[in-house]
């Protein structure tokens, strides 16, 4: 058996005025919680160090700069890498990425427990809106204020698994898991903000918990994968967000959930061998896939009737 205990290290809101060096501070006791679990890997929410700005218009590009981090680790987050080496735990956090040459990325990176970067995620699929629609009770301006990620979901050999990365709205997208599941992934990391008011069809919001369970279990399920997804909800800055941050197994049964929509830590112990139940039976890709016939998946982007 290969066993990786894995923690999705649930937030409850941040507010718009709350320091950078008190968010760590939450992420570092966190921390410190999922490892008296026996946790070797953290996974912490989307964009874990700011309140959820895209909710907001703003003209002003300094003003949007400032929730964005120039380097990772940066003085602010060096506490959090610190601590983690100390402990012997590998993480993954999310965060508003301003590289050196002036791009915005929504990103997610994978720490060894030595506290060294393993890998770089920057999300593929940016939801929401570019222009201000004051219609909405709230906005969602992911679409302004960053870039969709230019590589391909990525698979990495660490921590004695192959791990893969994705952002919020990617978990939604059945390409996102097969992309990952043809090189072999054995463990998704995701980090989410998922406000449960959804402006363009409010049909959908009793949905929200049922959607985000949906995606990620089938996804799971179909290509014989672990997922752990950490969410930042609750009330923040008036906005409800979906909580319900859980660990997904290969079978597609929720193994972990969480309970309350404030920090908290949710823990399995994660047998990577059970991966190959699925992997080497029902989805056997190498012996059952008709790519001939998926060409339409990459040739084409939108519906042709
Ligand atoms: N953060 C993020 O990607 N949230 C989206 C909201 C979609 S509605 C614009 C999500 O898929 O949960």
């Amino acid at each position: 058996m290969r066993e990786l205990t894995v923690a999705a290290a649930q937030m409850g809101p941040v507010a718009r005025d709350e320091p950078r060096a008190h968010v760590v501070g939450r992420l570092t006791k966190l921390l410190r919680a999922a490892h008296a679990r026996g946790a070797d890997l953290v996974v912490f929410p989307e964009l874990a160090l700011t309140t959820f700005f895209p909710r907001w218009w703003e003209d002003d590009q300094a003003a949007v700069d400032a929730w964005f981090e120039t380097e990772m680790p940066g003085p602010q987050t060096q506490a959090l890498f610190d601590e983690a080496a100390s402990l012997g735990v590998a993480f993954c956090l999310g965060y508003a990425e301003l590289t050196p040459d002036g791009h915005h990325y929504n990103t997610q990176v994978l720490v060894g427990k030595d506290g060294r970067r393993l890998a770089r995620f920057r999300k593929v699929h940016i939801p929401g809106h570019d222009s201000n629609e004051p219609w909405r009770p709230f906005q969602h301006l992911e679409r302004r204020y960053f870039e969709p990620g230019p590589d391909e979901f990525g698979v990495w050999d660490a921590l004695g698994a192959r791990v893969g990365m994705m952002i919020c709205n990617d978990r939604r997208w059945p390409e996102t898991y097969r992309v990952m599941g043809l090189q072999g992934v054995e463990l998704i990391c995701c980090g989410y903000n998922t406000p449960v008011h959804y402006a363009p069809d409010p049909s959908q919001d009793v949905l929200a918990g049922f959607h985000n369970q949906l995606v990620m279990q089938a996804g799971a399920y179909q290509n014989g994968t672990w997922v752990v997804a950490a969410a930042k909800g609750g009330v923040e800055e008036g906005v409800d967000s979906l909580s319900q941050s859980c660990i997904v197994a290969p079978s597609g049964q929720v193994v972990a959930q969480a309970y309350t929509q404030d920090d908290e830590v949710v823990a399995a112990a994660c047998d990577l061998e059970w991966c190959k139940r699925y992997k080497g039976t029902l989805f056997d890709f190498d012996r059952y896939r008709r790519p001939e016939l998926y060409t339409r998946i990459t040739a084409q982007k939108g519906v042709q009737p």
